[in-house]
């Protein structure tokens, strides 16, 4: 409805607050890390830190760490993380967003950022036909895919080439964009080598993991974060060498988990080892760092929030104004009220993660038989109070489905921010 449009302009109307245009005129280099989950984050095992560059960037006094962020994708998986941070809009649960919504019209992150005289890149290890992404970072905004093809190397790890040659190598074309003309550029990363199922030579192994966890999955896990963190510390470092990172904003995020909790063998493991029930709670909690070198702003911001939230949250924080887009999420840096994230897999349609539940829809699709956990006492709770937040959840979720489907941006592009919805034929979503 009218309404409903409405209400989204006003929800992309960023309000001046903490952070604001900080980073204007900066350059934007965004990590997106594959499968970094938030509870390796600070964590000491046997005395070793697991991520010690990633601890270290955020204890920097220019950093500020959201530690209630959950993750939110689709079909597809790792490139849905992109396409949500990117865009602020809920990820396809029928194919992969990259496949569905390849030729819609978009104005996400790089878009706003190219109109304000930026030049956009994307770089990352793997075939460019991998998702699909050659073809939609057209209208995701991108001007160069930097891929596989565009890297040299002799080894590879897992699923491709090693983060080590993609992150000292990105260097070099981020040093390109930099000597391009006199404008700030937007580069945007997505790591590869820790993907599941995490194995590696022991040669690259780092830690001094006890038998009991030698040759497991949480073991080859935490040595494959470990080893990714090692070399995004090389790369912060190779930044400040060559004088960029002090005109830039650093962001980092995690797209998805690496354990799954839905294997009662695996949940009890990481229950264990963690000290606490692992839940989808904990399973999805992925860290968001974003770091203003010079700026005094240290802080842990634990509003809860999700990818969705990413554009808003940046988009304060580099000072420009979104005003031909929509966007559903919120920055999270000032937003007040609960906000909450509404997970589509995992977790069936409904489901949500706010400040004080978990709320996960049965599979069988019927409220009542939902579990609701108190996430203060892990204990379960009734459920019939939650039904407001239950249809809210599916609300938000069809709402933004309604406007890819319908290719509703173009639209609203196209008429300087007018729609008539009254020629727009009706389409029916699914409330599963
Ligand atoms: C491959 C990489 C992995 O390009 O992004 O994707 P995933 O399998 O994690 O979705």
């Amino acid at each position: 409805t009218e309404e409903d449009i409405n209400e989204l302009k006003n929800r992309t109307e960023i309000q001046e607050g903490k952070l604001s245009s900080l980073g204007k005129d900066r350059n934007l280099i965004v990590l997106q890390v594959e499968s970094l989950q938030n509870f390796v984050i600070n964590m000491e095992y046997e005395g070793q830190e697991v991520t010690p560059n990633l601890n270290k960037l955020i204890k920097d006094s220019s950093s500020v760490y959201y530690d209630k962020y959950y993750q939110l994708i689709g079909r597809g998986n790792t490139s849905d993380a992109e396409f949500v941070s990117h865009n602020s809009m809920y990820p396809s649960m029928e194919e992969p967003s990259y496949v569905q919504y390849e030729n819609n019209k978009f104005y996400g992150l790089p878009w706003v950022l190219r109109d304000n005289g930026y030049t956009a890149w994307a770089m990352h290890g793997y075939k460019k036909e991998f998702w699909n992404r050659e073809k939609a970072y057209i209208a995701q905004g991108f001007q160069r895919f930097i891929s596989e093809e565009d890297y040299e190397f002799e080894e590879t790890i897992g699923f491709g080439l090693r983060d080590e040659d993609f992150l000292k190598q990105s260097i070099e074309y981020i040093k390109e964009m930099d000597n391009m003309d006199e404008n700030p550029f937007y580069a945007f990363l997505i790591t590869l080598t820790s993907h599941a199922p995490y194995k590696m030579s022991e040669e690259y192994h780092g830690l001094n993991l006890n038998e009991k966890h030698k040759d497991t999955l949480l073991g080859n896990y935490l040595q494959s974060i470990h080893y990714t963190d090692k070399y995004i510390g090389e790369f912060i470092e190779s930044l400040k060498e060559t004088g960029i990172y002090e005109e830039s904003v650093i962001a980092l995020y995690g797209d998805h988990f690496a354990i799954s909790s839905t294997q009662k063998e695996v949940q009890d493991m990481m229950s264990e080892f963690l000290g606490q029930h692992y839940d989808f709670d904990t399973m999805m909690n992925i860290p968001l760092i974003i770091n203003i070198p010079g700026e005094t702003i240290k802080e842990t911001i634990s509003t809860v929030g999700s990818p969705l939230d990413f554009y808003p949250t940046i988009m304060n924080i580099m000072g420009y104004k979104n005003e031909k887009g929509l966007v559903f999420g919120r920055d999270l840096t000032n937003c007040t009220g609960n906000n909450f994230v509404a997970p589509q897999t995992y977790m069936l349609k409904g489901s949500f993660i706010d400040e004080d539940t978990l709320f996960v829809v049965s599979r069988d699709g019927i409220f009542e038989h939902s579990r609701a956990v108190n996430k203060k006492t892990g204990k379960e709770v009734e459920v019939e109070q939650f039904r407001e937040q239950y249809e809210k959840a599916i609300e938000e979720i069809n709402k933004s489905e309604f406007i890819l489907k319908k290719d509703i941006l173009r639209i609203y592009m196209e008429n300087n921010g007018q729609i008539n919805l009254e020629q727009l034929e009706d389409i029916q979503i699914e409330n599963k």
